[in-house]
Order: structure tokens, then sequence, then C-alpha cells
């Protein structure tokens, strides 16, 4: 989400575009502005385009703004989305705070995308760069992105990764038999394996998962020992 002319569209093809494993096909026909995404973790999520924000909007806007709104409503992480290049992007920003919390998603994930970074001259960069340094506060620091150029995109999809709250990625030590081949399918197919080898009859490994699988590896006492929590990094 963010103000109109933020750049979210063109946002959303950059991370479709980043994105060659997912077959988003039955997404987009179903809806064009929902694609499904795989995370650095190999986790799915879906993202979803918004209307954009405009300042005052009247109260009959908001009720018509309802559906996007209530995709606002419904997300683990919200994207907030700024035209870097705008001098007036702070002031546009507080709108669409504002507009946030009437919604009264406020406290919800949020990670600020600072768009447009092509445009900036090399000293104004700096600037932006460092505060955003600075301003790494509840909701961590800004990613600086170019959509259009597809500069920072690869560093988004790991901020997202690591702010998405929903299921996060565990990284576990795994000693399963080599019998499991379904499960062992399952882990590579979810998750990230680091290491791997053959021990005896069992197939060791240590994997980034999510945590839902982990539960699922510990139930059946494949888990050894657990790193927690997961570093993405
Ligand atoms: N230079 C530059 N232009 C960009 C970038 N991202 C988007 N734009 C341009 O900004 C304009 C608005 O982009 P959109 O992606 O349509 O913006 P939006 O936030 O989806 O706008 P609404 O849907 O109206 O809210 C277009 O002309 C884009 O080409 C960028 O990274 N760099
Ligand atoms: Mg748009």
């Amino acid at each position: 989400m963010g103000y109109t002319n933020a750049g979210k569209s063109t946002l959303f093809n950059a991370l479709s575009r980043a994105e060659v494993l997912v077959s988003s096909r039955m997404f987009a026909t179903l809806d064009p502005t929902i694609r499904a995404l795989r995370l650095p973790s190999n986790r799915r999520v879906l993202v979803s385009d918004t209307v954009g924000f405009i300042r005052d909007l009247p109260q009959g806007l908001l009720t018509a703004f309802r559906a996007t709104l209530e995709e606002v409503q419904e997300a683990s992480l919200i994207l907030h989305v700024s035209d870097v290049s705008n001098p007036h992007h702070n002031e546009l920003d507080e709108e669409v705070d504002k507009i946030l919390r009437k919604l009264g998603v406020d406290g919800r994930p949020r990670l600020r995308v600072l768009n447009k970074t092509d445009r900036l001259t090399p000293e104004e960069r700096k600037v932006v760069t460092n505060g955003a340094d600075r301003s790494a506060g509840t909701c961590g620091a800004p990613v600086l992105v170019s959509a259009l150029m597809g500069e920072g995109i690869e560093e988004l999809l790991w901020r997202m990764d690591a702010e998405m709250p929903t299921d996060p990625v565990v990284t576990l030590s795994i000693r399963l038999p080599l019998a499991e081949g379904r499960t062992l399918a399952m882990i590579h197919a979810l998750g990230r394996v680091l290491h791997s080898e053959i021990d005896d009859s069992h197939m060791r490994l240590d994997a980034e998962i999510p945590a839902s699988i982990a539960k699922r590896l510990r139930l059946k006492e494949y888990a050894v020992e657990e790193t927690f929590p997961g570093s993405l990094s």
C-alpha cells in the first residue's frame, strides 16, 4: 500500500518478475492484483497490489475502497511504499499512516519501502541511506528500491522474509530414515537445505524450514536439536 503514484503496481510487477519458480497463472486469472511469491526461505506468500491513497480521503470514498482496505486489514505484513524522489514524501507518508490508524492496523507488522531511488542524485541517495539507517525503529530500517530498474528487489524479498510473522523460519537439524522419501521431498520443497549427509540408514540434514513443518518433524521425532530462532542470513 501507499500513496498514489508511489510505484506500488510497478513494484508488484517487479516482485512478480523476480519470481520464476511459482506458477502464478491461476492467481492472475482469478485476480490480476494477487500473485504467489516464494521468499528466499522457500515460504510461499500471496502479494496483493492495492489502490493508492489520496489526501483527505472522504468518508464516501473510504467506503468505496472497502475491498482494498479489507485486504490491508487481512495482511500479515504491510509494505508501505513511498516515492522517495518526491520532496514531499514524508507528508504523504503521514497521510497514509493516518489512514492506517483509522483502519486500526497501525500496529500491524510493516515494512517501509522507499521507491524510485534511481531518480536520486548520488548525494540525495547518501542522505536517504543514512536516514534509513537511523530510522530503524519498530518496523526496522526502510528498504531502498527502484521498482523500475529492479534494484533492491532481492534485498526486499529477504526483508519480507525476515519481517513476515506468519510461520517464521527456523533452523533445524534433522535425522530421517532413508525410507522417508516423502518427508525428505517435503523438506526440500518447503525449506532450504543447508547441509546433508548419509549416516547409516539415515539422512542427516540441517535445514531452514517453516516452524509449522518443524513442528511436524518434532512430533515424528525426526528433529535432532534446534538452533532457535532461525536466522535467515
Ligand atoms: N523513475 C522511476 N519511476 C517509477 C518507479 N516506480 C514507478 N515509477 C513510475 O511512477 C509512476 C507510477 O507508478 P505506479 O506503479 O503506477 O504507481 P502506483 O503506486 O501503483 O499508483 P496508484 O495505483 O495510482 O496508486 C509510473 O509512471 C511508473 O513508471 C521507479 O522505481 N523509478
Ligand atoms: Mg497502482
